[in-house]
């Protein structure tokens, strides 16, 4: 889906094809995964630690639209944000788009606890990156994993993982999210997909950014 960027001012004009991009993003863990499969095809990203005021939503396509519009039209320079969330069945969807809070406030912990009783773990992983550029305006991608919460926290060796990845465990594999390397992990995760979709798009021949 392609929107466009109001109240832009044109600058340099010169047609390049640039293999760098930014990621308005606070969470290094985040960073690092998309960090990883980027630069493992040729695009160097860069953290961008400022980012748009998250609205409140229940979709969090447009929660990162709003974020992306908000960091672009601040730093006008091409940039990518992310917004995930856990979407549990038995809850219908919840937390979504309010995983932020959820983990702040209850934690894995707490999330266990509310399914104590619970036979259906089912869960999604969802990402909405949105990427947003001068001659591009807004572009959407996203990424999903099925996948079920588990009874217990479950961490690896070596302490990889962040947020709810000790309690999700996709279908396809034996291990949580932080029992995976960050290669096991961006193997198929949301991100990676929602990553993968964008780096196809952006290696495309069609693809020039204005700067
Ligand atoms: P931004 O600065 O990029 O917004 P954030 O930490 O606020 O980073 P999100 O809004 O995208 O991240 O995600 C909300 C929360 O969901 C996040 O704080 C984590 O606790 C959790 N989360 C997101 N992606 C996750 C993943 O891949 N594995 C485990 N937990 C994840």
């Amino acid at each position: 889906m392609l929107k466009n960027v109001n109240n832009c001012s044109s600058n340099a004009g010169a047609y390049v094809n640039v293999r760098n991009v930014l990621f308005a993003t606070g969470n290094f863990h985040k960073f690092n995964e998309v960090r990883s499969i980027l630069s493992s095809i040729g695009i160097a990203v860069g953290m961008l630690r400022m980012k748009g005021k998250e609205i409140q939503s229940d979709n969090i396509m447009e929660i990162a639209e709003n974020c992306a519009l908000e960091a672009f039209n601040q730093c006008r320079i091409p940039l990518i944000v992310e917004d995930a969330g856990l979407f549990i069945d038995a809850f219908e969807g919840f937390p979504g788009p309010y995983s932020a809070y959820v983990y702040k406030t209850i934690q894995n912990r707490g999330i266990l606890k509310l399914m104590e009783n619970l036979q259906n773990r089912k869960a999604t992983f969802c990402s909405a990156i949105v990427y947003c550029s001068q001659e591009t305006g807004v572009l959407f991608f996203e990424g999903k994993v099925e996948g079920e919460i588990t009874f217990t926290e479950r961490k690896g060796d070596n302490n990889s993982g962040f947020g709810f990845d000790p309690i999700f465990q996709p279908f396809y594999s034996e291990k949580t999210f932080a029992e995976m390397t960050l290669e096991e992990k961006n193997y198929s995760s949301h991100r990676a997909k929602a990553v993968n979709e964008f780096a196809k798009w952006y290696n495309s021949d069609n693809r020039h950014d204005i700067f």
